[in-house]
């Protein structure tokens, strides 16, 4: 390592969740369906079968799991409210068993000093709300905001950090393009108004939050940054629009006001003319920007590919993750650079940064060692490291995530835990990743300039 490596003295070292991915118990307490516990349902949506039912137990197991985070020394916890445990029909009647589980939640992070950021939508639409259109229905906006309201007046004499949306793409590619993920819609003229649904709800939140909220509210968008595969002019545009439509789609109408002018390129018939109020709406000031940074992307135009006509190139010395994601810090450190040579100067969390590997199955012994796992956290918060020292206002990390859990339509087969869980005993054991990171955290990421870790691979 050449420069030390320096974390502002308040940095939030956490780790993040989501609810229907580690809470289990969807129905519990008088909950309502969501999206999720229906696309569960039906055969051939989750690989292998799985569900949310139990997941990691987390509703039942919420103590065990602060007493864990505090035991690695983390600052802050990052996790999600389902909506339909709050509202089960999605608008109207309040659930008030629901409220009271995030209350036990909150209070114990802050009884043992853990900081709680809390995402409002993490995917779990209510199935309520879908039967009346979900995401393609503009009234979403008001729905949404009257959840917000409810959820802001509740905790915000005890939350300080607010996320409105977890990722606006995957909810809208995944969920209406692809079809891979709930509610499995695949169809070019439903995306955009998917997103931009997503854009006004955001934007509906955080006008209720200026009226009632005392602290601090953001976005969480997933960055990919775009390489193009060769300067031949048709890669080089093939690029700008895999950026334009993953990356630009949702900052650029919220910080700049208006949507790229590549997505009418690439939806084409189905890219609608927007009225301009709505991105008054959209473009409310925020207080921070949460950024989810997993891989990069290599872009070559390929005219057979539906409807981006991008295709990656995979690269041949890389190491790739169990989901086939190329593991490349370098692009942590140019997405943030980047985000703030584009959009400006601000504060900025990296929201989830993690990766699956296959762990081979040593729990038992109490000991899981994950040495690529530990090489990918080394090389990320290293290139944190960097982003801060070219001027990014960095002010914290969240590691996706504190435990395996459902990673969607994957099921539980794809582990991007730092600890290790037995789905048959609910046995938690932190791996080796994990106690390199409360290492870390516990020096503020100084550690990282010594050869730190290698005893903890090998104290076997
Ligand atoms: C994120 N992509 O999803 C989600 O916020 C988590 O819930 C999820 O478990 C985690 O990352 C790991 O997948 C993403 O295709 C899904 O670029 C897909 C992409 C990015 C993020």
């Amino acid at each position: 390592m050449t420069r030390p490596i320096r974390f502002p003295s308040n940095f939030l070292w956490g780790t993040a969740t989501s609810a229907y991915q580690i809470e289990g118990s969807p129905l519990a307490d008088g909950a309502g369906h969501s999206i999720w516990t229906r696309f569960a349902a039906t055969p051939g949506r989750i690989a292998n079968g799985d569900t949310g039912d139990v997941a990691c137990d987390h509703y039942r197991r919420w103590r065990d799991d602060v007493a864990l985070m505090r035991q690695l020394g983390m600052k802050a916890y990052r996790f999600s409210i389902a909506w339909s445990r709050i509202l089960p029909q999605g608008t109207g009647a309040v659930n008030e068993a629901g409220l009271a589980f995030y209350d036990r939640l909150i209070d114990e992070l802050l009884a043992n000093g853990i900081e709680p950021m809390v995402t409002l939508y993490h995917w779990d639409l209510p199935a309520a709300l879908d039967d009346r259109g979900g995401w393609l229905n503009p009234d979403i906006a008001d729905w949404f905001a009257a959840y917000a309201r409810i959820v802001f007046d509740r905790y915000d004499d005890r939350v300080r950090h607010w996320v409105t949306l977890n990722e606006p793409w995957v909810v809208t590619d995944g969920g209406y393009l692809h079809g891979t993920l709930a509610p499995g819609h695949r169809n070019a003229y439903e995306a955009p108004i998917a997103s931009h649904n997503l854009l006004r709800a955001h934007g509906a939140a955080v006008q209720v939050y200026r009226e009632i909220g005392r602290h601090q509210i953001g976005l969480v968008v997933n960055i990919e940054p775009k390489y193009p595969a060769s300067d031949a002019p048709e890669d080089v545009a093939a690029t700008r629009r895999a950026d334009a439509y993953m990356n630009r789609q949702y900052l650029d109408p919220v910080f700049l006001g208006s949507y790229p002018a590549e997505l009418k390129e690439i939806f084409g018939p189905a890219w609608p003319d927007w009225p301009a109020r709505d991105f008054d709406l959209i473009s409310q000031k925020l207080d921070f920007i949460g950024i989810n940074y997993y891989t990069r992307n290599v872009c070559r135009h390929d005219g057979a590919n539906w409807p981006l006509q991008v295709a990656p190139v995979r690269q041949p010395q890389a190491t790739y993750t169990e989901t086939g994601w190329e593991v490349f810090p370098q692009g942590l450190t140019d997405t943030l650079v980047g985000f703030k040579r584009r959009y400006g100067d601000m504060p900025v969390y990296v929201m989830e940064n993690g990766s699956a590997f296959y762990d081979p199955p040593q729990a038992a012994h109490g000991r899981v060692h994950d040495p690529l796992r530990m090489d990918c956290l080394r090389g990320n918060i290293a290139a944190l490291a960097a982003a801060i020292e070219q001027g990014v206002d960095l002010r914290g990390y969240m590691v996706w995530s504190l435990l395996d859990n459902l990673e969607w339509s994957l099921g539980f087969a794809k582990r991007f835990g730092i600890v290790h869980v037995d789905f048959a005993t609910q046995r938690r054991t932190p791996k080796d990743s994990a106690l390199l990171y409360a290492r870390i955290v516990a020096s503020n990421g100084a550690c990282l300039d010594e050869d730190i870790g290698n005893d903890i691979a090998n104290d076997s």
